[in-house]
């Protein structure tokens, strides 16, 4: 994958902080590919004869960090397609022949932020969705009742805001070191964070 074909912003936040509704308000605005990793991730798990399907599973149930092997070779397969499928200039997200990209829940650990670097290559920015933890649950308990997502219970959700601490958390102090992070406040309404979250990327992508 060619890093020179591609405008990565990386969407980070806690669990149920607003990062997959502000993508798809993103998406709306800008034509962005919205590439969700917890999507992808959810998609193999299911995908039949998939080698890693109960793997992922556990993994997602306990709110830990898939080994980053997987999830970068999905990002990877699914940005690949997306250029090939929409990458002709002047369709709709790319300019200058380069696809405009949001990567949602991801690099959501050090090791996985390291290696996209290497691989593919850095993020234009860092959009950072922050309300508190009491905001979340609610928003996720919320949403468990007809999400049919296997995370989306208290025990779960106590997990993952434990391991967003501990290793998410250091993914947006290295990026905060380059200045890449844009913190938004998503404890307001939908579409408030919405208006926040659009001037900034209209700013670096003009
Ligand atoms: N909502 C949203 N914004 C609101 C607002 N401003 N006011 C009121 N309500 C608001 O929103 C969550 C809920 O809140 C929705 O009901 C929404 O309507 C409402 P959503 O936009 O879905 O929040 P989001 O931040 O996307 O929450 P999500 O649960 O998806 O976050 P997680 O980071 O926990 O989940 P993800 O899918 O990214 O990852 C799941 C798991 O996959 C991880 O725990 C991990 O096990 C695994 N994973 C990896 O292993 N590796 C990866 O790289 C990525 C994931
Ligand atoms: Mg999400």
């Amino acid at each position: 994958l060619d890093g020179e074909k591609v405008v990565v912003i990386f969407v980070l936040g806690g669990p149920g902080a607003g990062k997959g509704t502000q993508c798809a308000n993103l998406v709306q605005d800008f034509g962005f590919c919205h590439l969700s990793a917890g999507d992808l991730l959810r998609a193999e798990q299911d995908r039949p004869g998939s080698a890693h399907g109960e793997m992922i599973r556990t993994y997602i149930r306990e709110g830990q960090v898939v080994p980053m092997e997987v999830t970068i070779k999905l990002l990877e397969n699914a940005m690949r397609e997306a250029l090939q499928t929409r990458g002709d200039s002047g369709a709709e997200g790319w300019t200058d022949g380069r696809g405009r990209f949001l990567i949602d829940g991801f690099p959501r650990k050090m090791d996985q932020a390291l290696k996209f670097e290497e691989d593919v290559c850095t993020p234009r920015i860092v959009l950072f969705f922050t309300t508190t933890e009491d905001e979340m649950l609610k928003r996720l308990l919320k949403r468990g009742e007809t999400s049919g997502r296997e995370d989306d219970n208290e025990e779960s959700i106590r997990k993952r805001f434990r391991v967003y601490h501990e290793q998410t958390m250091p993914v947006i102090e290295h990026y905060n070191k380059q200045a890449k992070v844009a913190e938004i406040d998503s404890s307001v309404t939908v579409e408030e964070v919405h208006v926040k979250a659009k001037e900034i990327v209209a700013k670096i992508i003009s």
